[in-house]
């Protein structure tokens, strides 16, 4: 008996697969596609981590069945290599983040080879490759071209300790997505993408995709549309209140700072509104500041609210905090009173009008704020939509959660943006034909206090003539955040399959496109539905738009896996000293086993602890098909033996359980029911080979590596992923034999094991010969027997 050789079986099959480009897509093709997309990874320098292999090798099982179903299966990797640890990195070291990138893709290359994953590496990307990011600029002056993309002047979250502005989405809970630290708010101008203007269709998309529940949720909630009205508060001040009462808006055009105009989605409640509270940015405070008696009070409150994030402001349970505005009062347009009016942080400025008006009664945030400063809570009546729209020329509104993107970086490595300031023509695009606007080569990496990128030192590079006027102009500084280039890649495979260097113009794909989308699965992290994942819909439903590409949802299906947790249970860290290397496991166990370990340690979507003991189990479990099939299995023998029915049906069993577990994802218990078939074989002398190659066929998308090699070992000169998928026989899973009931007078006396219709004759016979029934009948004489095919039998004595 020869012992499982993995380091020299996998690395020959590698090697075949490589040379024979078993896993190329291929377009045009006369097969249905099937498109099959996991998150390209970030090449960081600590290599792959465990946990990409989990989502690497449950989308490489599904795409490897499908292959066997007949299917042109598209299956890409490439790099997401834009990013801020690359570029610290650099900073540290002065190495160039180009020189950094590729030595770490190398790396993450080599490993994934080594786990044999079936990806087209023929269309291996790179999001920081020019040709490639020239896509990403040209696509975002498509943003610009439409009005779409927009320069503004907002408060952004800055990480200080990254120096770096972030999105809402990578700033959640007011902590940096990157570094934990806190972030605080800054006022910078930015581009900004209008995803808003997207909200509605980003939210309708979701009804037609088959995403798992929580992803679907998590946008809806992220996007958080809100049906509600405007109403406007009339403002009275004391020291002028003599003079002029109060004056109920004439036109609603203008804002106008004698009004408060509140974002409710209850007008109902209007005749509870005992205060109004506006958020501390409100730039009502501003115009009013000489009125405001009590102007240091409010100006501290506001200075020490500017330092909390949203979070903290709006956390449940939290103690209100606020301020009254001495000297301004407002009147409740229903019931004509005069009511206070406070500055307090549980009130947002970007969402709705960042005004309410507070009703204790109704609300629970405005409760708890008038309990803490004795503000009026009242009991009064709800009143219709239309009679609360009516009193105060309110309007019916729609309200998101949804903030526009924050697109720029003041960073180095990432796409500059394509734009060029004129003081003659303003903002103007790059053209086309002088894509990429390439990064240039700097100095040094480091980004400055001030929040320029090290572009802006970059003088020779930075002044430009302008595209239009020919006039002296400045490019751009700002690059774009590391989301754009991940925005489009599942159709930068595609383009890449048809042209290595990414020509241009996008309208050379559209039949490509129109064949490989949308991907048909695609599984990443739950940490990407707000982010990636928004962003990537958006802009594909952009393009759709412009007619660009042809489905309007990118992912028709969306599936998440748990995260690989430490062996202590918690998250695996460099610092904590916990991170699993693959490289060792795949030296000493080898690829397969790895693979089987990482479906077979627990349900896919559940975070589960490393278990170093487990990877011997699954090593283990291959040697044992190793043996079997090295050793017990006839040759070419295609007859199934009369001994092997009993396995011939475990194996259609197997078969059944294997294909719809991998279907949802089941692969622990799929993998388990392939080890309760092998037990099986371990217990007999020989197995045929027509049951044999059947479970080799199933093994294949699981331990691709050893089925090839017993594949061969078989006879076969093909490989075993040209192969068809195994069906199960209906017929062949069908139990032979059943437990017979056996009742004495209606009273069950046991049991027997018979096959499958046996007549009543025999029944009788074999009931009667058992011991547990015979001292009930001994004696007796039978009035009557009662018989039931194929369930049971009773004596009536
Ligand atoms: C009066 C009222 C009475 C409210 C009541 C609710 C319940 P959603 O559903 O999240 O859209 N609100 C409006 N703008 C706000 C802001 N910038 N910051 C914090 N809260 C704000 O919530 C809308 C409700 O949240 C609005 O309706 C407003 O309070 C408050 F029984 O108005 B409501
Ligand atoms: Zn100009």
């Amino acid at each position: 008996m020869s012992k499982y050789d993995h380091q020299k079986i996998e690395k020959k099959w590698q090697k075949r697969w490589e040379k024979e480009k078993s896993f190329i897509a291929e377009f045009p093709s006369e097969k249905p596609k099937w498109y099959s997309l996991i998150e390209f990874p970030y090449p960081s320098g600590d290599g792959l981590h465990v946990g990409h292999i989990r989502s690497n090798t449950a989308i490489d099982i599904i795409s490897r069945k499908r292959r066997m179903e007949g299917y042109n299966v598209l299956y890409p990797i490439g790099w997401d290599a834009f990013g801020l640890p690359t570029e610290n990195y650099a900073i540290k070291t002065g190495l160039a983040p180009q020189v950094v990138t590729k030595k770490n893709t190398d790396i993450f290359r080599r490993q994934l080879k080594s786990l044999g994953f079936s990806f087209d590496w023929d269309r291996e990307i790179n999001t920081t490759d020019p040709e490639y990011y020239k896509w990403t600029q040209w696509m975002f002056l498509k943003f610009f071209e439409k009005g779409l993309a927009y320069k503004a002047k907002v408060a952004i979250n800055w990480c200080p300790k990254d120096k770096i502005g972030l999105a809402n989405e990578e700033a959640a809970g007011g902590v940096c997505d990157r570094c934990g630290g806190p972030v605080e708010k800054r006022m910078k101008e930015q581009w900004m993408i209008k995803i808003t203007a997207y909200a509605d269709k980003l939210l309708e998309g979701l009804k037609d995709v088959d995403y798992i529940p929580q992803a679907k949720i998590q946008q809806d909630n992220w996007i958080g549309r809100s049906e509600g009205a405007e109403i406007e508060f009339p403002i009275v001040i004391a020291s002028e209140a003599k003079q002029s009462h109060f004056k109920i808006a004439s036109s609603l055009s203008a804002p106008r700072n004698d009004l408060i105009n509140v974002f409710t989605t209850r007008p109902d409640t209007i005749l509870g509104a005992t205060y109004v509270v506006l958020s501390p940015e409100h730039k009502l405070i501003g115009e009013l500041e000489n009125r405001i008696e009590n102007l240091a009070d409010v100006k501290n409150y506001i200075a020490a609210a500017a330092k909390k994030s949203d979070i903290e402001r709006t956390e449940e349970g939290k103690q209100k905090t606020g301020v009254e505005l001495k000297g301004i009062t407002a009147i409740n347009p229903a019931t004509k009173e005069e009511i206070p009016v406070w500055v307090a942080d549980y009130v947002l400025t970007g969402y709705g009008t960042g005004a309410i008006m507070a009703v204790p009664q109704h609300d629970q945030r405005d409760r708890e704020f008038a309990e803490k400063f004795k503000l009026p809570i009242v009991d009064k009546p709800l009143v219709s939509w239309e009679e609360a729209l009516k009193v105060t020329d309110g309007k019916k509104t729609v309200k998101y959660k949804l903030r526009d993107w924050v697109f720029s970086r003041q960073r180095y490595w990432g796409e500059p943006i394509p734009l060029i300031h004129c003081e003659q023509c303003n903002w103007v695009a790059v053209p086309e034909k002088d894509l990429p606007v390439k990064l240039p080569k700097v100095a040094k990496y480091q980004p400055t206090d001030t929040g320029e990128s090290p572009l802006a030192a970059m003088t020779k590079w930075v002044n430009v003539k302008c595209p239009r006027c020919g006039g002296p102009a400045k490019r751009e500084t700002d690059t774009m955040p590391n989301w754009a280039g991940s925005s489009w890649y599942f159709l930068a495979y595609i383009i890449r399959g048809e042209s290595a260097n990414y020509q241009l113009p996008i309208t050379n794909y559209f039949d490509a496109f129109k064949y490989f989308t949308p991907v048909d699965w695609y599984n990443g992290g739950m940490e990407h539905t707000v982010l990636h994942l928004l962003y990537s819909r958006f802009w594909n439903r952009f393009l759709y738009d412009l007619g660009l590409v042809p489905v309007a949802e990118p992912y028709k299906k969306r599936t998440s896996h748990g995260l690989i947790l430490g062996e202590d249970g918690v998250k695996m860290s460099k610092s904590r000293g916990n991170v699993i290397n693959p490289d060792g496991l795949v030296k000493e166990f080898g690829a397969d086993s790895l693979r089987l370990y990482e479906m077979f340690m627990g349900p896919f979507d559940q975070a589960i602890a490393w278990d170093p003991r487990g990877i011997l189990g699954t090593s283990r479990f291959l040697e044992r098909v190793w043996q079997i099939g090295t050793t017990k299995t006839t040759s070419l023998h295609s007859q199934v033996f009369k001994d092997d029915v009993g396995l011939e049906r475990l194996l259609h069993q197997t078969i059944k359980k294997v294909s719809e577990d991998i279907e949802t994802m089941s692969f622990n218990t799929a993998i388990s029911a392939m080890m309760i078939f092998v037990n099986e074989c371990v217990a007999k002398q020989t197995i045929s080979q027509s049951v044999w190659q059947k479970f080799v066929l199933i093994l294949a998308p699981f331990a691709p590596h050893i089925a090839e090699e017993l594949w061969e070992v078989l006879g076969n000169k093909n490989s075993i992923h040209l192969e068809s998928w195994p069906k199960f026989d209906p017929n062949k899973i069908v139990e032979d034999s059943f437990e017979l009931i056996i009742q004495v007078n209606g009273k069950m006396r046991g049991k027997a094991n018979v096959p499958i219709g046996t007549p009543q004759d025999e029944a009788e016979k074999l009931a009667l010969e058992q011991s547990s029934v015979k001292k009930w009948i001994e004696q007796k004489t039978f009035k009557k027997v009662i018989f039931v095919k194929d369930r049971l039998i009773n004596f009536i004595v």
